[in-house]
């Protein structure tokens, strides 16, 4: 089967249905086409902290409305070493600027539930997902659908929003992608626990045995999250000892963690990644295709977004008004945000994580800057500005 479309989307999570909703707001079709089925894709445990951009963005594009009824704001995070917690306020250091918690399992929910409302093709459970005819310009997207039928789509652009694993960065030629990357000799163990949040704002830990994250979802359920050896095995972590070890390394004098069932626990390896440039001629690259950070700083799900946002503009142009100058500034526009969130994601894992060997010398270096960041105004500032996203997207 043959057809034709505008922009041919890889990977249905959420940068690729965003910028199908981006560029269906300035009038331009598409097809996202994407392996998995959508219960998958809206059950995925992922991401949960928004920039105030990412919100903003939301807001603009008329999918808000469950996030401003059941997002919780943060105005700023709990940072604790040494036995000590301390607070950073967001709003006070930056002028104002905020984070929301809005699960990305809810986004992608609101997306899909807008693109199928609107009429919009998306082909779940697709196989053999290819793409071609890259140095022309009308290039070509082949899969196979869910009953069978494989289809040739013509395209007059194609997104590879196609994940880490995807196909679509393997697909430019040898020899154009240069990759920049840097392992961790840990992985985090992340759960999801029905019990309401022992706090009110995130909470940072760096514990001799190592770090631990304290976040949300609702009021109802808790998500933490655990420094454990690269490659361990979730065997080792039964329920009572994952909560002894959260117990342990988030514990102050006269706080204590709320405890209750294990609902979901995955284990995710660390890495920073980056492939450039993020297009070759009409196949553009967004999201984790291009770039993957430790999420220490929260900063994966906001980086897709923004190159979305960035992209659906850079298209518009290309494809209505002939206009290729913003195509050919994608790649740099973002990965000039994308080398910011990298630099800070590898600094706040570095700060926060601790090495699997002795190493005195750079555990001191870590609680000397703990607490220059705790006590310093520029230096907190710096944490809070790039936190709550740096360089912010805009949609108008
Ligand atoms: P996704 O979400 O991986 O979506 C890509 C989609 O492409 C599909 N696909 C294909 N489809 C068709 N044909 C093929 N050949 C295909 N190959 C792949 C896949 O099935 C999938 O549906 O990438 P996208 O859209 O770029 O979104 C990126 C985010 O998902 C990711 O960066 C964040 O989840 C990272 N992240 C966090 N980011 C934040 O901003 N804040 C956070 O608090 C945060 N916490 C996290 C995280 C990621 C984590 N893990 C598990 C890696 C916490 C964790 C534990
Ligand atoms: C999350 O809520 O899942 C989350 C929040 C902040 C992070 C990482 C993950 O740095």
């Amino acid at each position: 089967m043959t057809a034709s479309t505008q922009v041919g989307i890889v990977g249905a999570g959420p940068a690729g249905l965003l910028l199908s909703h981006l560029l269906a707001l300035r009038g331009i079709d598409s097809i996202v086409v994407e392996n998995r089925s959508r219960a998958y894709c809206e059950a995925r445990q992922r991401a949960g902290l928004l920039e105030a951009g990412t919100t903003e963005l939301l807001r603009a594009v008329g999918l808000s409305d469950r996030m401003d009824a059941e997002g919780l704001e943060h105005g700023g995070i709990y940072l604790q070493f040494a036995g000590e917690r301390h607070h950073l306020d967001f709003k006070d250091l930056t002028g104002g600027r905020w984070v929301t918690i809005w699960a990305q399992t809810e986004i992608v929910k609101d997306l899909i539930a807008a693109r199928l409302a609107a009429g919009a093709q998306v082909e779940f459970e697709v196989s053999g997902t290819e793409v071609a005819d890259l140095d022309q310009d009308r290039p070509l997207l082949r899969y196979t659908d869910a009953a069978g039928t494989r289809h040739e789509v013509r395209c007059d652009a194609i997104a590879g929003c196609d994940g880490f694993h995807g196909i679509c960065r393997d697909s430019m030629p040898p020899g154009l992608v240069r990759v920049a990357e840097r392992g961790y000799p840990y992985s985090w163990l992340g759960i999801l626990a029905t019990v309401p949040p022992s706090t009110d704002e995130l909470i940072y830990s760096r514990h001799e045995n190592g770090f631990a994250l304290h976040t949300m979802r609702t009021p109802q359920v808790s998500r933490l999250y655990l420094q454990v050896p690269a490659y361990e095995d979730i065997e080792n972590w039964p329920d009572d000892r994952i909560w002894a070890e959260l117990r342990h390394r988030l514990e102050i004098p006269g706080w204590e963690l709320k405890d209750g069932p294990i609902t979901e626990k995955a284990i995710s390896p660390m890495r920073s990644f980056v492939a450039s440039p993020m297009r070759y001629q009409r196949l553009f690259l967004a999201g984790d295709a291009a770039h993957i950070v430790p999420p220490t700083g929260a900063k994966g799900l906001n980086l897709a977004m923004a190159d979305v946002t960035v992209l659906a503009e850079a298209l518009t142009s290309l494809l209505r008004h002939g206009d290729p100058g913003p195509a050919d500034a994608y790649s740099d526009a973002s990965l000039r945000r994308v080398w910011r969130a990298t630099h800070f994601s590898w600094w706040m894992t570095s700060m926060l994580h601790v090495e699997p060997g002795p190493d005195p010398f750079g555990a001191e270096l870590q609680l000397s800057q703990l607490r220059y960041v705790t006590s310093s105004r520029a230096a907190a500032t710096t944490l809070a500005e790039n936190y709550t996203g740096y360089y912010p997207v805009h949609w108008s």
